[in-house]
């Protein structure tokens, strides 16, 4: 998918809304475990609740992988059943030597068909690049990300007082262009969403870290949209747990809208 036709899809649903699928056996309602694939019933029942006021699905491929081969099976089957049009995230957070993220990159953008990949960028230029050669395929590499230990080393800054997470947005503002390279810029750094608008004013950030984690949409959009709107923002466990019992794909759905109909808001205040 290309930048221009995210931002149509933006327009068109009044939405910037990710839905993060983080489905865990422990917290899905307990009726479908008697089901063939539970971990694929539920996700199925979230996104044809919450299609209409997403554009992107951000399946995490940990709460998939860790159910072995079977994991594999329901995460193919979920990106089968997620409409054409709307933009997906491999939230897998890969990167290595060169020849082993050309297989990463195979793995994901060829064998399984996403449209992006979340990538980290310590190992460098090398390991980032051979993701970005896969055409209308996209990076979105971590920049600043939600949790407390970002700090350890995002946050640390250099001799001339420049934190590291601002040398990894300039440095990899080489690497890939706008069309093709987005970053993860955690909801719960509100204050600095605006620093790293600076040094990438035309980039979309995909932003994490609304409803569980506590960030605020508002401050998101403040101090983050720009003219194409320029952000996703994910919200998994507060729309895929609103409800644990048999009601949970409505609960979502109602979850989904109220974070769309703020977004609609926004993006008439900030775009017009
Ligand atoms: P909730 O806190 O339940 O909305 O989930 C957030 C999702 O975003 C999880 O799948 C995390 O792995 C992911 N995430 C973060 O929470 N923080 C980050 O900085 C980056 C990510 C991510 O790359 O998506």
């Amino acid at each position: 998918m290309t930048r221009s036709e995210l931002f149509s899809q933006i327009q068109q649903k009044s939405s910037f809304l990710c839905v993060g699928l983080d489905p865990d056996l422990e917290k899905i309602p307990k009726h479908l475990l008697s089901e063939p694939d539970p971990i694929f019933s539920f996700c199925k029942a979230i996104v044809e609740e919450t299609a209409d006021f997403a554009v992107a699905y951000k399946p995490n491929i940990a709460f998939f992988e860790a159910l072995g081969p079977k994991g594999w099976e329901s995460l193919q089957k979920v990106l089968e059943i997620i409409p054409e049009d709307i933009f997906t995230i491999a939230d897998a957070k890969r990167g290595d030597i060169g020849n082993t993220s050309k297989l990463y990159a195979k793995a994901f953008f060829e064998t399984m068909e996403f449209d992006s990949i979340t990538v980290a960028p310590y190992m460098g230029a090398d390991s980032v690049s051979p993701f970005l050669e896969f055409q209308n395929k996209w990076v979105i590499l971590l920049a600043l990300t939600s949790n407390a230990g970002s700090a350890d080393f995002q946050l640390i800054s250099d001799t001339q007082g420049k934190p590291l997470y601002q040398s990894v947005l300039e440095k990899s503002q080489d690497w890939g262009t706008p069309e093709n390279l987005m970053y993860v810029v955690g909801a719960t750094r509100g204050e600095l969403i605006g620093e790293v608008r600076k040094v990438a004013p035309e980039h979309f950030f995909l932003v994490p870290g609304v409803g569980a984690q506590g960030g605020s949409l508002s401050e998101v959009a403040k101090y983050g949209m720009n003219s194409t709107c320029g952000l996703l923002v994910n919200s998994s466990r507060g729309i895929i747990y609103a409800s644990k019992e048999k009601d949970f794909a409505k609960a979502a759905r109602r979850e989904a809208q109220v974070l769309q109909e703020e977004m609609k808001g926004l993006l008439e205040k900030y775009l017009g």
